[in-house]
């Protein structure tokens, strides 16, 4: 078998036909070298990842599934579908698995289709809390074809307040209630979830994007056993190719399966597929397993770090890849604090925290993860240099010092790159 360089000579091709678009992915590459990425929702996947996403497989037409498709030529694909399919059943214990969601959002589509119809009920966690745009938000298709009923966390423990969320299923009699979230750093409840899903005749639904890599790496528990479906990406912590997947019990694998092709898709991007066969054989390894570990205790490290800098924690730390920062205490909102930190090389995230005063465009908070930082191979050392340099960069009103901190940042990934030059 050949081992062309996972982009050498095509990476040639691109810049001798198209000078510009091949800066662009130079610079990038340089960007991500010489920056820290602590979007809590990105991660560096692997060179076999990104081959099988630059491959011929992306020139395939294959609407249907395995055996069953609407195209000719299929039967390569339908090895590398079949091959994921069952690797991802393994892997994480499921009944049923289909890997075709072009992304995160369109797989919740898919969920929505397969057990709802618009004008139902739907309970989520709102999105000020922490919840997706897909959970309900008025300006996404769940909240202007559903009804959708939010629960959110407590305003003294800044947790998921699940008495509030049993009342509201009681009140509301909702057809699926999700749990899940974008901006929540602590661990979800999923066995009382399902008692209240049981309780009210609910489909149990978890969006598990952000937490799944850390399911998958067997860092905290669950919700495969718990839930009738479980959505979720495939490029955060997972550390795989951009996209979606869902899992589901056996007797809402048809139902899932038709949601996603025909009523949501047309023809599945099949090197998308197969790169997510590769990140689920990557992620079945031991070796990620100490990832997915690390991860979270570079996560604690990093927010203990923050909290010694005068940013609090919401919540008071986190059990997951993520933390989210309450900036009130220091006077600086989560805009500027993003911009500060952008320019001292440090990308991150404002968010808004529970409760918020400000609206979201300017927030109160910051959002930091650890996958990208870990998948370098940075450890808890690591996180208080992360921190001491957060805590400068988002004082830094005047940008003064920012060019002093992008070069401690520069240093610090020299010493642990992105991609090995
Ligand atoms: N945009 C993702 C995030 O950053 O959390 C969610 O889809």
């Amino acid at each position: 078998m050949s081992t062309t360089p996972f982009w050498g000579p095509d990476f040639n091709a691109l810049a001798q036909e198209d000078p510009e678009i091949a800066n662009v992915l130079l610079a990038e590459l340089e960007r991500v070298r010489g920056g820290l990425q602590l979007i809590a929702s990105e991660n560096f996947t692997s060179p076999a990842v990104l081959a099988t996403l630059g491959s011929i497989l992306s020139n395939k037409y294959a609407e249907g599934y395995p055996g069953k498709r609407y195209y000719g030529g299929c039967a390569e694909v339908d090895i590398a579908e079949n091959i994921g399919i069952a690797r991802a059943k393994e892997l994480f214990g499921a009944e049923h698995a289909n890997l075709q969601p072009h992304s995160g959002a369109s797989a919740n589509i898919a969920v929505y289709g397969a057990f709802t119809k618009p004008g139902d009920t739907v309970m989520a966690m709102s999105l000020p809390h922490g919840g997706h745009l897909t959970h309900g938000s008025k300006v996404n298709f769940s909240g202007k074809w559903f009804n959708i009923v939010s629960y959110g966390v407590r305003q003294d423990t800044e947790q998921i307040d699940y008495d509030e969320v049993r009342a509201l299923a009681i009140q509301h009699k909702p057809k699926m209630i999700i749990c899940g979230a974008t901006a929540y750093p602590r661990l979800i409840d999923f066995a009382a979830f399902r008692s209240i899903c049981d309780e009210v005749g609910a489909i149990m639904m978890v969006d598990a994007a952000h937490f799944i890599g850390l399911v998958a790496g067997k860092a905290i528990p669950s919700p495969v056993p718990y839930a009738d479906v479980v959505s979720f990406t495939t490029h955060k912590v997972m550390r795989g190719p951009r996209g979606g997947m869902i899992l589901c019990k056996a007797e809402h694998a048809a139902a899932i399966d038709k949601a996603v092709f025909p009523m949501m898709q047309g023809g599945p991007l099949m090197h998308a597929v197969a790169g997510k066969a590769v990140a689920l054989k990557e992620a079945a390894t031991p070796e990620y397993q100490a990832y997915a570990k690390q991860v979270i205790a570079n996560a604690q490290a990093l927010a203990a770090g923050l909290a010694a800098e005068g940013m609090r924690p919401v919540s008071g730390g986190t059990d997951t890849h993520l933390a989210l920062i309450d900036l009130q205490g220091i006077g600086v909102n989560g805009t500027d604090a993003e911009a500060r930190c952008d320019a001292a090389r440090i990308t991150l995230n404002k968010n808004a925290i529970p409760y918020d005063p400000q609206p979201p465009a300017v927030a109160s908070g910051i959002r930091v993860g650890t996958p990208a930082v870990t998948t370098q191979g940075m450890g808890v050392p690591e996180m208080s240099v992360i921190a001491s340099a957060i805590g400068e960069a988002v004082r830094d009103v005047d940008g003064s010092k920012a060019p002093e901190i992008a070069a401690r940042v520069s240093e610090l990934t020299s010493r642990f790159p992105a991609y090995a030059r």
